[in-house]
């Protein structure tokens, strides 16, 4: 697929699944520190001064963990060396800035997690304009029993909708805007499961409508790792309901440009 195509399928469809380009040995290291570091990780203040990453196990109750890149250094590494590049390479229009916007590691272990419910990021980013794209890779490969992403392609064009407690899609206090409906087929849209390898990444608009199932497999593992950049300079815009971990890191006030240590542009 050529490199325009891949523009005009996101712009389109507002997700794409890019096959084999990440390097059989590009994730070694990031498994292996990720691994080190979920076995005592136990931070969850959050700091004002560097980027974090949000370690978010996909079981009801279970609290959000923090890392920091100087003890994570081969995912800083993944993403310089290897996702911004693809992307710039790729979408060349859409990634003439990126500024990272939050980094997050999403495991569902097996058996006791949950579905992550219909969802669109920029539902929780208190930005205006709210233009993001978010890239999305597994550790290990995954079907539809083993927690795939699903989308419903085109739902990027269909605007903000509100944001919702996402293990139980309970509308948040305060929340006044539309909510994606409980099954999108219902309006027209093609809902599409992305089974994938830890080869593959996939990239979508913070627009599009997506969630995650359960891992049903009994002694398999399910982790992703999402990153999330801002696409063009965006002003603070604080509303109620949009709760991402990052919101905490934000040191400016209403109506400023996003910018400060946490949201590095790369
Ligand atoms: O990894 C997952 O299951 C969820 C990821 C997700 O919803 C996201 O990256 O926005």
């Amino acid at each position: 697929m050529s490199d325009s195509d891949k523009e005009r399928l996101l712009r389109e469809e507002g997700v794409l699944l890019m096959k084999n380009v990440i390097a059989d040995d590009a994730l070694v290291s990031v498994k292996d520190q990720y691994d080190h570091l979920d076995i005592s990780l136990e931070r969850t203040d959050i700091v004002k001064d560097r980027p974090v990453i949000v370690f978010w196990r996909h079981v009801m109750g279970s609290t959000k963990r923090l890392a920091h890149f100087d003890e994570f250094p081969a995912l800083w590494q993944l993403i310089t060396n290897c996702i911004v590049p693809t992307l710039r390479q790729s979408f060349p229009e859409r990634t003439k800035r990126l500024q990272l916007l939050e980094t997050i590691i999403f495991n569902k272990p097996p058996e006791i997690s949950n579905t992550l419910n219909w969802h669109q990021d920029v539902a929780y980013f208190p930005l205006k304009p709210n233009n993001q794209i978010a890239v999305w890779i597994p550790f290990e490969m995954v079907t539809a029993e083993r927690g795939a992403m699903v989308y419903a392609v085109g739902s990027h064009k269909l605007g903000p909708r509100g944001s919702t407690n996402l293990h139980t899609r309970e509308k948040f206090e305060n929340e006044d805007r539309d909510l994606i409906p409980d099954d999108p087929t219902t309006i027209g849209l093609e809902v599409r499961c992305m089974e994938m390898t830890p080869n593959d990444m996939l990239v979508h608009d913070g627009y599009t409508w997506h969630y995650s199932g359960p891992n049903l497999i009994k002694g398999y593992t399910r982790r992703g790792l999402s990153v999330r950049f801002v696409t063009e300079p965006a002003a603070f815009d604080p509303r109620p309901g949009q709760g991402a971990a990052f919101t905490r890191q934000i040191d400016i006030q209403p109506g400023d440009i996003l910018d400060g240590a946490p949201f590095p542009l790369l």
